[in-house]
């Protein structure tokens, strides 16, 4: 979606970048840290999935928070736009500029500033990669409470900023439980020092929310203060074949009530949706052609017990006709490849074609019934349309992929698909966030009283909207 497909949005009344502005970054981070070259800048215009476009000619690498602070103090004062950028793996358009905003870059913000090994308590800055910290707390027996499939790409601050849900949110919870503390900075550049690394803290608002989930249009975050549960002694993936969604959602049902507290991942791969890791990244299923396919994994404390909980499950699974069939390992190679299966979806459907690609939030027993009516929307004009996703917390990735971008194809599908979810009293954004390419759906999931109030925020927070502009909230 590159300018010119976007005509009803029009550049904001910010500055042009000029010398003076040059000069001052250049003074402040040396000039190695100020980047204009525009071939350098170029990754930093366009998004993952290649679906958005950025005409910024800066890039900064600010290393501290200070130096965050003197940016946004003269961005602020001097009325220049800033696209904040993490590992720039979002996926609704929200990490890259629509024209040509400064983008603040937190790579070089890799700092691990403390874990505390009893109470599980990480302290780091914003720019850390998550499977860096992932790596870094594992040597201490802890685990970050959150994993992605982008993971060796983004920005824990890129995370928080996205309140990103990820594969295991049905048993670690999301960003909002586990992330203890957080420092930020506001459009004008002040300090807001919420880092707190205590596990309860009720004094007075608690203003770390504000920032987790805003996607950089109410503060840029600069560190973060994050509880890291133990790593599981004992970890086992069940693999299974089913037949119906009916058949899904009686499995799922019975994972939580006999795997119970183990229970660490519920993940859902329809049919196509397995094919497109499988037929281009050549990947092996170990199992037969189905319907449907669950990934089911535990963490526990004691393999034996685990073990002995996941056998009665799969047993009376397999004693219901659930289903047709399964595999179960704790090998990690094993486990690895059927991850595998699961996390390079992704991947594997970037060959197929133009994607048009939807997170949605449904109640349970609908999770999967937009996908036969998306295909039959769409007919022969879809190459692919499939669902999988995190069906434990009732968030499918809905995906048609045709050949390349038509008008007629998005009209068919927008808006339809989102009046669908609003009726069902869904969301349109369930984990990926709103960014550029959801504002004008933003009112199916909110009244029209609270996106008022967002709003209020912005104004108190960015008064001069330049932190993000485009981004999350309609204009
Ligand atoms: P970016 O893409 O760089 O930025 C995301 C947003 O946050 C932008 O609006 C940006 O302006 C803002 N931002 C970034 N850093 C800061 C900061 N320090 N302060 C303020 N604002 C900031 N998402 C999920 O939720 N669950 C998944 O399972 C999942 N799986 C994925 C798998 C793949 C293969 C890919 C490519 C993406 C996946 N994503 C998933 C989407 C994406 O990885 C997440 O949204 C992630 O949290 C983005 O982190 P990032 O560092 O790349 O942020
Ligand atoms: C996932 C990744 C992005 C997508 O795989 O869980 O969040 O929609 C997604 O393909
Ligand atoms: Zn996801």
């Amino acid at each position: 979606l590159t300018k010119d497909r976007y005509p009803q949005v029009k550049r904001g009344s910010f500055s042009k970048l000029e010398q003076t502005h040059l000069q001052f970054f250049r003074d402040l981070l040396g000039s190695n840290r100020v980047i204009t070259d525009e071939d350098e800048c170029q990754s930093f215009n366009i998004d993952w999935i290649k679906n958005v476009r950025g005409f910024s000619q800066c890039i900064l690498k600010p290393k501290s928070t200070e130096e965050v602070s003197k940016i946004l103090a003269f961005c602020n004062n001097n009325r220049i736009a800033v696209c904040p950028q993490g590992g720039n793996t979002g996926l609704v358009g929200g990490s890259v500029p629509v024209f040509d905003e400064v983008v603040l870059w937190t790579g070089q913000m890799n700092k691990i500033i403390n874990l505390d090994e009893t109470s599980g308590v990480l302290v780091c800055q914003a720019g850390c990669i998550l499977e860096n910290l992932e790596t870094f707390v594992g040597d201490s027996g802890l685990m970050i409470p959150l994993d992605l499939g982008a993971k060796g790409s983004c920005h824990i601050g890129g995370n928080v900023s996205t309140n990103a849900g990820g594969l295991r949110l049905v048993r670690y919870g999301n960003l909002h439980g586990s992330i203890l503390g957080i420092e930020a900075v506001k459009a004008d550049g002040e300090i807001i020092d919420c880092l707190s690394t205590l596990k309860k803290d009720n004094t007075g608002y608690h203003l770390k929310h504000l920032f987790i989930g805003s996607e950089g249009t109410l503060g840029i975050v600069t560190k973060v203060a994050i509880h890291c549960p133990s790593k599981p002694n004992a970890i086992n993936v069940a693999f299974l074949g089913l037949k119906s969604f009916d058949d899904v959602l009686k499995t799922m049902k019975q994972a939580k009530q006999q795997l119970g507290e183990i229970l660490s991942s519920c993940e859902l791969i329809d049919e196509a949706s397995l094919g497109l890791a499988t037929g281009h990244l050549q990947l092996k299923c170990p199992l037969g052609v189905y319907p449907f396919y669950m990934l089911i994994e535990t963490h526990g404390s004691n393999n034996e017990h685990d073990e002995e909980k996941m056998n009665t499950f799969l047993e009376s699974i397999m004693a219901d006709g659930l289903v047709e069939d399964g595999t179960t390992t704790n090998e990690v190679s094993k486990m690895n490849n059927i991850w595998a299966l699961r996390e390079r979806i992704t991947e594997g459907s970037t060959h197929e074609g133009y994607i048009f690609k939807y997170d949605i939030s449904l109640p349970t027993e609908n999770f999967y019934s937009l996908v036969p009516i998306m295909k039959e929307r769409m007919g022969e004009s879809a190459k692919v349309v499939c669902g999988y996703g995190h069906i434990g917390d009732g968030n499918i990735h809905l995906q048609v992929i045709v050949n390349e971008f038509t008008q007629d194809a998005l009209n068919k599908i927008e808006p339809f698909i989102y009046e669908y979810t609003s009726k069902l009293k869904g969301s349109v954004s369930a984990e990926h966030g709103v960014g550029f390419r959801k504002p004008k759906y933003i009112h199916y999931s909110k009244s029209p009283e609270a996106i008022a109030l967002m709003k209020e925020l912005k104004t108190m927070m960015d008064p001069n909207g330049i932190l993000n502009p485009y981004k999350v909230l309609p204009s």
